[in-house]
């Protein structure tokens, strides 16, 4: 099932120049080593190429770098000791590349956002506001724009909670009166046997409905059926 899922997603992602950005965004700015190291070995064996050259080929300039640093699954294992030195450096590095001076140096916050690993860079991200007036998110949307912009905070959010970002993202594909089916299957498929429970509760305390409910109405016939035994109850 998560396979035919892959396959699907990854094709459509591609498929025709143009690409689809906002798709490969949330899933190479949302996915674990194992998961982007996973990705790649079906992606290899389903279109017989690498998954890099068709990232290099279909995107350019910082944001190419972006999701090619991310493709690399270089991000370290998360670690039971914490190194307030190394917290409190990156903190500085990223706003000394960003808010502090004139333009940003994309490369160092590329770097730090595709190798420190997620509980290091929640402690970072909150050691930042001390040196820089403007949070994290803020700062991202002061320095950059367009498709860095998106994938930067992307990052950013599933570092800070990355059940909230489906959730968010699930409500987005269902705000207007049809869905975005694509966005919806891709995301309720990929995270039904992951942490779809959590993002349930995300959903329902963000957005006072269960996601149930939300799927019922904004959903029919046997795709509906489909989404609702994925979403495998009511909250
Ligand atoms: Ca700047």
């Amino acid at each position: 099932m998560i396979i035919k899922f892959l396959k699907r997603t990854l094709s459509v992602c591609f498929q025709g120049l143009g690409t689809d950005e906002e798709s490969l965004i949330e899933i190479l700015c949302s996915r674990s080593n194992a998961e982007i190291m996973e990705i790649k070995k079906v992606y290899r064996e389903l279109f017989k190429k690498e998954l890099e050259k068709d990232v290099a080929g279909d995107t350019s300039g910082d944001f190419a770098k972006l999701l090619l640093a991310l493709v690399e699954a270089k991000r370290e294992q998360s670690s039971s000791v914490i190194d307030y030195q190394r917290i409190d450096e990156d903190a500085r590095a990223l706003y000394d590349a960003g808010v502090k001076r004139k333009g940003t140096d994309v490369k160092c916050w590329i770097s730090i956002m595709s190798e420190r690993s997620v509980p290091h860079l929640q402690k970072v991200f909150d050691r930042y506001k001390s040196y820089s007036p403007y949070d994290m998110q803020e700062s991202i949307r002061k320095e950059v724009k367009g498709d860095l912009e998106k994938s930067f905070l992307t990052l950013v959010q599933c570092f800070e909670n990355k059940q909230l970002y489906f959730a968010s993202r699930l409500q987005d594909a269902m705000k207007s009166k049809g869905a975005k089916e694509k966005v919806l299957t891709r995301i309720m498929v990929s995270r039904c046997e992951v942490d779809l429970k959590k993002i349930r509760q995300e959903f329902k305390q963000h957005f006072g409905k269960s996601l149930h409910q939300t799927i019922a109405e904004h959903t029919k016939g046997d795709y509906q059926r489909a989404l609702l035994s994925l979403c495998n109850g009511d909250d």
